[in-house]
């Protein structure tokens, strides 16, 4: 069994918008908590959360990293994804498996539209919260404007419960307001030194600590009754009011500091043990419901000991030492290591290795783990992340969480034979880790398409192909899959005949093209009257007809949208056969399809863009200028969402366009919408690009 009561644990996710200092903050806390002994930093690569090698050339996290220290006999799980919205999917899993999330806001870099975005999912979730302002030894810094903003965009006033200190011009402390002390501390030694509020600044201090009481007070008629006849609240009934509004997320307490100084850090693992809720005071984790995977009928679990095992997947990883591990959030029940589990999300039973609590990429085996750990467990072959494991007898399976779609594509090629093995492997496991990445093999193309989230986020998928499974590729935009079809009807004779001594070969028919309404892709009758073609060669027509759709008349895409009817021909008795038929038909088809006024058609995608009010207009502005049709602009927050209906082939950098006309605060999400016809200016280029394309192929 775990040896942590449950009310001494505190499960907390990091988020901020990208660079802020989460894993400099978290660094901190390990280093000030005593959990390791350096204080480790981003620049010199040796932070115990960032250790992946794209995280260390990129400076920056790329992955969901696990920590765990302890503070006033309580045990915290730090959860520290990554901020960069290409990988937003690694920080709306981290929000499955925590209690409470510390916002991380720069001081000098304040509040911006992603955040605003992670913000309103915090609030669905009904996860408690506790705001960190970071960087205040900057110059430039500014706390008052955040508080200013913090207002505006986020629709609540945080309550400042620390505040910047320094005797000279650099910052050297916090003025801690609960305890009514100043903090300094030094980034050699992690114990920090408590002084006396000084004479010049326990005016503000004084009237900061009253905002505090008031709302401590405000949250309950008891301590607000208490709060009018006495003046003010005892520091036991200040920390529950205080709690109370934390808890249900109607105070939000400011912390100043620095995480690379290893300024500021005390206040806040004090409050995250007085004001963020354990495992099992957790409002919307107390009792959780999900559905029966065989009967459908709802099921619940409540975050205790006593109920059966439950618990979500949130990442998975394959360890260089301890191969696969799958970090899970134990929601109910006890886990054991070495034990059957039943995964419910794809209905199979797994046999779980060794449980580890996780520091980094360190790894200490536990035997068990209790509602509300994170653990991560070994060996489980066949569980991906976001899937429920449960008991086997007691069978429950949470809803999935919807991630983010991919937006961007390329086209990847093994450079030699000896890495196609290995590309398609490698994928596979990539995916198996991430599952906002996507790849396919194209059905028209026959390209291996590789998508994700964006620039980065490929990158970042090709460094590990190989790295980890040693697999090189080279990468293009994707073929755009262009389809042909037909203006009018035609028709044309198709007759294939060999008939010089032996056995000969004899198919004719006519056949007539019509065009179909788009979408409606292929359809086939037989026209024929009076046995002209006998019945069983019709199949071997329709055969003949369905081959030859393949490769239209234009540039070779496939035919669609186009009915086909074989409404005459002839045959012989002898020298007629299925194959005859097939080849006539073929040939009768692109005939006619030459004649029809052949068109090419573009793949159309809806386009939903969410972009900063002042960035709006250029954003419209390149949307038309790739061809797009804006159907509607809609006021969100602080920021405009787009519809618009844009070609596939305009939008191949869109990722990397959108990023630099907001400055990194736009979004986007698309999906195929429909064909259209590719307006004529471009279709001959496409044709040409094409045909190039096709000839360098052959040769
Ligand atoms: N001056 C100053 N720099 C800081 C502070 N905190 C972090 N930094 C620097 O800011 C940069 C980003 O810090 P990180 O801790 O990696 O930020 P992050 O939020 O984890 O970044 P992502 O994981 O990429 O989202 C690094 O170069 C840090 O050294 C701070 O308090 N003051
Ligand atoms: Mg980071």
């Amino acid at each position: 069994m775990s040896e942590i009561p449950r009310e001494s644990l505190r499960n907390v996710a990091m988020i901020s918008s990208a660079g802020v200092g989460k894993t400099s903050l978290a660094e901190a806390i390990l280093f000030a908590s005593g959990a390791v002994p350096r204080l480790g930093s981003i620049v010199q690569g040796t932070t115990v959360s960032d250790f992946e090698p794209e995280e260390l050339h990129r400076r920056s996290s790329v992955s969901t990293s696990l920590l765990r220290c302890s503070w006033n006999h309580t045990t915290i799980n730090l959860v520290d994804p990554p901020g960069a919205l290409n990988l937003l999917g690694e920080t709306v899993m981290a929000l499955r498996a925590v209690d409470a999330v510390i916002l991380v806001v720069g001081a000098s870099s304040g509040i911006r539209s992603d955040l605003i975005r992670l913000w309103s999912r915090v609030k669905t979730l009904g996860l408690p919260c506790l705001l960190f302002l970071n960087e205040l030894d900057k110059d430039g810094a500014s706390p008052d404007l955040v508080v200013e903003t913090c207002q505006r965009d986020l629709g609540i006033m945080p309550v400042p419960m620390s505040l910047p200190w320094c005797s000279g011009v650099q910052l050297e402390g916090v003025l801690d307001l609960l305890q009514q002390s100043v903090i300094t501390s030094r980034t050699d030694i992690p114990t920090s030194q408590h002084l006396p509020i000084p004479e010049n600044a326990k005016m503000v201090v004084g009237d900061a600590r009253k905002r505090i009481q008031e709302a401590a007070a405000e949250r309950d008629d008891r301590l607000l009754e208490q709060y009018l006849a006495a003046g003010e609240l005892t520091q036991e009934d200040l920390i529950n009011g205080l709690r109370l509004g934390v808890q249900a997320g109607t105070l939000l307490p400011l912390y100043s500091g620095s995480a690379i100084k290893n300024i500021g850090i005390v206040p806040l693992l004090n409050a995250i043990v007085d004001f963020l809720p354990s495992p099992m005071e957790q409002a919307s984790r107390a009792l959780l419901g999900g559905l029966h995977p065989n009967t459908g009928e709802a099921v619940s679990r409540r975050a205790v000991q006593e109920d059966p095992f439950s618990g979500i997947v949130f990442k998975t990883l394959v360890d260089p030492f301890l191969g696969r591990l799958s970090y899970v959030r134990v929601l109910s029940g006890v886990l054991h290591a070495d034990s059957m589990v039943f995964n419910s999300s794809r209905s199979s039973k797994e046999k779980s290795g060794h449980l580890y609590t996780v520091l980094g990429k360190k790894h200490m085996v536990v035997p068990s783990a209790g509602a509300g750990e994170i653990v991560a467990i070994g060996k489980l072959k066949d569980t991906q992340t976001g899937d429920t494991l449960c008991d086997e007898h007691a069978l429950i399976c949470y809803p999935r969480t919807v991630l983010p779609r991919p937006v961007l594509s390329f086209a990847i090629e093994p450079k030699s034979n000896a890495d196609i093995e290995k590309v398609s492997l490698g994928l596979h496991k990539l995916i198996e880790e991430d599952p906002t990445l996507e790849f396919s093999r194209h059905a028209d193309t026959k390209e291996m398409v590789l998508s994700g989230m964006g620039q980065l986020h490929i990158d970042l998928a090709l460094e590990k192909l190989r790295r980890k499974y040693g697999a090189e590729v080279t990468v293009h935009m994707p073929k755009i899959p262009y389809r042909e079809t037909i203006r009018t009807t035609a028709q044309a004779q198709g007759k294939y005949k060999k008939q010089t001594g032996g056995h000969g070969q004899y198919g004719d028919c006519w056949l007539e093209l019509a065009p179909l309404p788009r979408g409606e892709g292929f359809k086939f009758d037989n026209k024929v009257v009076g046995g002209v073609i006998p019945r069983n060669f019709i199949p071997a027509v329709e055969k003949g007809v369905v081959e030859a759709l393949q490769h239209g008349s234009l540039a070779g895409f496939p035919v669609v949208d186009c009915r086909v009817a074989v409404y005459d021909g002839s045959y012989h008795s002898v020298d007629s056969s299925e194959m005859a038929f097939k080849i006539a038909a073929s040939m009768g088809f692109k005939k006619a399809l030459e004649v029809a006024h052949p068109v090419l058609l573009e793949p159309i995608m809806t386009v939903e863009v969410e972009a900063p009010a002042d960035h709006i207009g250029g954003v419209i502005g390149d949307l038309n200028g790739r061809r797009g049709r804006i159907l509607h602009v809609e006021a969100k927050d602080q920021t405009e969402q787009i519809t618009a209906l844009v070609p596939m082939a305009e939008l191949l950098t869109y990722a990397t366009t959108l990023n630099s006309l907001t400055a990194g605060r736009g979004s986007y999400a698309m999906e195929f919408a429909r064909y259209d016809e590719v307006p004529r200016e471009l279709t001959g280029r496409i044709i040409e690009a094409h045909k190039v394309e096709s000839h360098a192929v052959a040769h």
